[in-house]
């Protein structure tokens, strides 16, 4: 434009030269004229690119996705499991406005601004695009994200024909308690447990937890650096209740198994270590393990063919008496199915909707004599600070064996 006018303004004194100023007047209406017809009827990003990008270099706002990262892939068991969105924005606090997130150019869900973590169901195995877009109350977009590709690939099951309305209401009653509860959203998306009706069978064959959700998406916390890739160590975790247990199951996947040690030192060999915070919401600025913190390691059993073992590191060093615990160790990793009694953890009062601080780590030792890499349930994750710790949900949604059998 500025060289337009530069030459205009040339011309014009070329032009008094020569000619009387009204053909000047003339050839200055007709240019404007001329100019502007031009600007309607070329398309709009012709001149600026795109409109939304237009207030998005004005006013700066971003949003940029922690998970899924660029061309993720999302390996799940089976459908009760989900891929966590993390979003992470700039320059919005101050701004009216929710974030709506788009998967292959659909809308799935609505976020305020101040939590942007949600878990989503995928319901094939695919490949999906994801973005979103800060929205105005009036509804106008103000930017729209960066577009993030990722892959889905369920390893076991065969799609569920629909979702079934079991499956719609267990998704709103789990927003419902988000909505409601006090948790480190930065640390971890929520793991929920489900109550059981009929207790899994401690005995080393996983069959009994296929209805409950898995959990897959460890993170590299304590020597990151040595992390190589899932072979190394990765793992599938679930976990579920009743009135009388805590009952879990580890599926890790470790190259190298190797447990020198027992009792006590277990934690320096390939071992399991959950932690609870059971009052999570009471000791929220507290970061060290406190009285109704329970710090439990488990062991698939050591090289000489002991059993499987488990040690409480906090509050008692001591075992846990009353657990029942089943391992087996096979080429390429190991599995633990356990059951802890509540009354070995007196402080966990569990019902319906309890909200718990909570992380499970896998503990690999490979070549060394003590723990060479950490991975975590939670992004980070320190022995002695229970302000990293993710978010244990138990929940009830009925008798899901049932809900289920139809659909199977
Ligand atoms: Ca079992
Ligand atoms: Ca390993
Ligand atoms: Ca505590
Ligand atoms: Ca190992």
């Amino acid at each position: 434009m500025i060289s337009k006018k530069k030459q205009i303004k040339k011309s014009k004194s070329f032009f008094l030269d020569k000619f009387p100023i009204i053909t000047i007047i003339l050839i200055l209406g007709l240019s404007v004229m001329f100019f502007f017809i031009v600007i309607n009827r070329l398309p709009l990003d012709f001149f600026s690119g795109n409109s939304e990008i237009i207030s998005e270099q004005s006013d700066d706002y971003d949003l940029y996705f922690e998970s899924p990262s660029k061309n993720q892939e999302f390996e799940l068991v089976n459908f009760n499991e989900t891929v966590p969105i993390n979003i992470k924005s700039k320059n919005i606090e101050e701004l009216d406005c929710n974030i709506e997130i788009y998967i292959n150019d659909k809308l799935v869900k609505t976020l305020e601004k101040e939590s942007l973590d949600f878990n989503w169901s995928p319901s094939t195995t695919d490949s999906f695009t994801i973005y979103a877009k800060i929205i105005d109350p009036e509804g106008t977009p103000l930017h729209t994200s960066e577009k993030i590709n990722f892959s889905v690939n369920f390893i076991n099951e065969k799609p569920t024909e629909s979702t079934t309305q079991a499956d719609v209401d267990i998704e709103q009653k789990k927003n419902d308690i988000l909505s409601k509860a006090n948790y480190r959203t930065q640390n971890a998306n929520p793991i929920f447990s489900y109550r059981c009706y009929t207790p899994p069978v401690i005995d080393s064959n996983l069959d009994d937890w296929e209805i409950y959700e898995k959990f897959t998406s460890f993170n590299p916390t304590i020597k990151k650096e040595n992390y190589v890739n899932a072979s190394d160590i990765s793992g599938v975790f679930s976990s579920c209740w009743d009135e009388d247990n805590f009952y879990f199951f580890i599926k890790a996947t470790d190259d190298v198994i190797n447990q020198p040690f027992s009792g006590n030192l277990i934690n320096n060999g390939d071992s399991i270590v959950l932690v609870f915070d059971a009052e999570l919401e009471e000791d929220f600025n507290i970061p060290f393990l406190n009285g109704d913190d329970y710090q439990i390691e488990f062991s698939p059993g050591n090289n000489s063919g002991g059993g499987p073992e488990s040690f409480v590191r906090w509050p008692s060093n001591s075992s846990l008496k009353n657990a029942v615990i089943s391992a087996k160790k096979g080429s390429g990793g190991y599995t633990i199915e356990g059951s802890i009694p509540w009354f070995e953890m007196p402080k966990m009062d569990i019902k319906d909707e309890t909200v718990v601080g909570f992380t499970i780590s896998l503990l690999d030792t490979d070549n060394l004599d003590s723990t060479e890499l950490v991975m975590s349930s939670s992004r980070s994750f320190d022995f002695n600070n229970v302000s990293m710790l993710g978010t244990l949900i138990f929940i009830d949604v009925g008798d899901i064996k049932e809900n289920t059998e139809t659909t199977q």
